[in-house]
């Protein structure tokens, strides 16, 4: 039997071919359908010009330069705030953004010049009233530059903020709203209640002065208000005095850098590890959700100081307690979190000489430090860095009652 294909090539002059009539009239006829199909070709009116709807193009997307157990999109506000955010850069985090009200603030950041967005013109000049508003005049610009800068494929915003500015201070907890308005408007955030939106906010020191004191006073109340509404999460209150005291002689130019590097770190180490398996015991990204989603969080990092060639039990406890009052971070009450992640990094050779229930010795005390009803999320995991490192985050702090002394 012919197949579809061999019986319309077999009669190829026309699908209208008449086995009744001769082949001179069927040729006519064939005529005729070629001067119908030149007339149907040619409609004989103008095409109007309707604007088509063009094919979808798919949306660009950003991406960092790492896996991590979550996409965060980073804005910095002022220029402290916007060295937080380059520290991020550095990390290798693409949805960097930084806002300034002053042009020379912008400049010298080493971050893509389309990531930058300047509002106002000449600075705030340590008014934070100033600064709200050009933020808030702006706000409509804000939110189409950061929509165009992180895309649309992140899970969580982070907005830096040196707190005694008046560009940060005035115009960080504005920011903070239009990245909700960001969030709600990809679907990121569904309640008020599921805050995506957290913030890194720096308390100057005390050589500042009073004006740059009570500027960062009023700027982590606003801060500390949305965390207890529950608006912000996590909340990292970052001690700019601290840092002077646990690295004292710092030069000028370190002193920023240090400051900014070990907070950006930490947090950057969390998101990494949580994304890897351990042969140990893993620290996952549904154990650090419950960290960030808990409002006030405190990190720390302190290596586990030998005293014999073997890890002794009590190294590990101590460096558990050491590293809760060796934090860059505000003077908060550590003990009132309700949860923590505790995770401890070694080489292999130090991991498969050290007796489990050391580890959990450690783990064990954090416990009992933050109390009743808390929970410790546990990692461990191996580096080819000689050592052993406990790294701790602290979350669900009590909001402190006196920030500054
Ligand atoms: N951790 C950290 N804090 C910083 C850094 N730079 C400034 N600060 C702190 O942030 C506070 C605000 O300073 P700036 O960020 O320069 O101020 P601004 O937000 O640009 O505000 P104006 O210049 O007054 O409009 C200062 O009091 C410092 O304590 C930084 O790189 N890292
Ligand atoms: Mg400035």
């Amino acid at each position: 039997m012919a197949t579809l294909h061999e019986y319309s090539n077999a009669n190829p002059i026309s699908k209208k071919y008449n086995k009744n009539m001769t082949e001179e009239e069927n040729l006519e006829n064939q005529d005729l359908e070629d001067v119908e199909a030149e007339e149907v070709d040619d409609l004989g009116v103008d095409m109007p010009d309707i604007p088509l709807p063009s094919e979808e193009e798919p949306e660009e997307v950003i991406k960092d330069e790492f896996t991590s157990a979550y996409k965060f999109a980073i804005v910095g506000v002022g220029q402290g705030g916007s060295r937080l955010a380059e520290t991020f850069w550095k990390l290798g985090y693409r949805r960097v953004a930084a806002i300034n009200t002053a042009a020379q603030d912008l400049k010298p950041l080493k971050i893509p010049e389309n990531n930058k967005l300047l509002i106002g013109g000449s600075g705030a000049g340590k008014n934070r009233e100033v600064a709200k508003e050009i933020f808030q005049s702006h706000r409509e610009d804000i939110l189409d530059f950061l929509k165009n800068v992180f895309k649309s494929d992140f899970d969580r915003v982070l907005v830096c903020i040196g707190a005694g500015g008046g560009t940060g201070a005035g115009g960080g907890p504005i920011v903070v709203e239009i990245a909700h308005d960001l969030c709600e408007s990809f679907g990121i955030e569904t309640s008020d209640f599921q805050a995506k939106v957290g913030s890194i906010v720096a308390l100057p020191t005390k050589a500042e002065g009073s004006r740059v004191i009570s500027n960062a006073k009023e700027t982590t109340d606003a801060l500390i208000n949305f965390c207890n509404n529950g608006t912000l999460s996590p909340l990292v209150i970052l001690d700019n005095e601290r840092i002077k005291q646990i690295y004292p002689r710092l030069s000028v130019n370190k002193f920023w850098n240090t400051a900014n590097t070990s907070i950006c770190s930490l947090f950057h180490l969390f998101n990494k590890v949580s994304a890897q398996d351990s042969e140990y015991t893993a620290f996952d990204k549904a154990d650090l959700d419950t960290v960030l989603s808990s409002g006030i969080i405190s990190f720390g990092a302190v290596p586990v100081r030998m005293k014999e060639e073997e890890v002794q039990e009590t190294d590990i406890s101590y460096a558990v307690r050491d590293n809760l009052k060796k934090n860059i971070l505000a003077n908060i009450d550590v003990a009132s979190g309700k949860v923590a992640s505790c995770v401890v990094i070694g080489d292999r050779g130090i991991l498969d000489n050290t007796p489990q229930e050391y580890l959990e010795h450690g783990f064990e005390q954090l416990s009992r430090i933050l109390g009743d009803n808390s929970t410790v999320h546990r990692g461990i995991y191996h580096t080819s860095k000689k050592g052993l490192v406990v790294y701790t985050i602290i979350g669900g702090i009590e909001a402190p009652e006196q920030l500054f002394k």
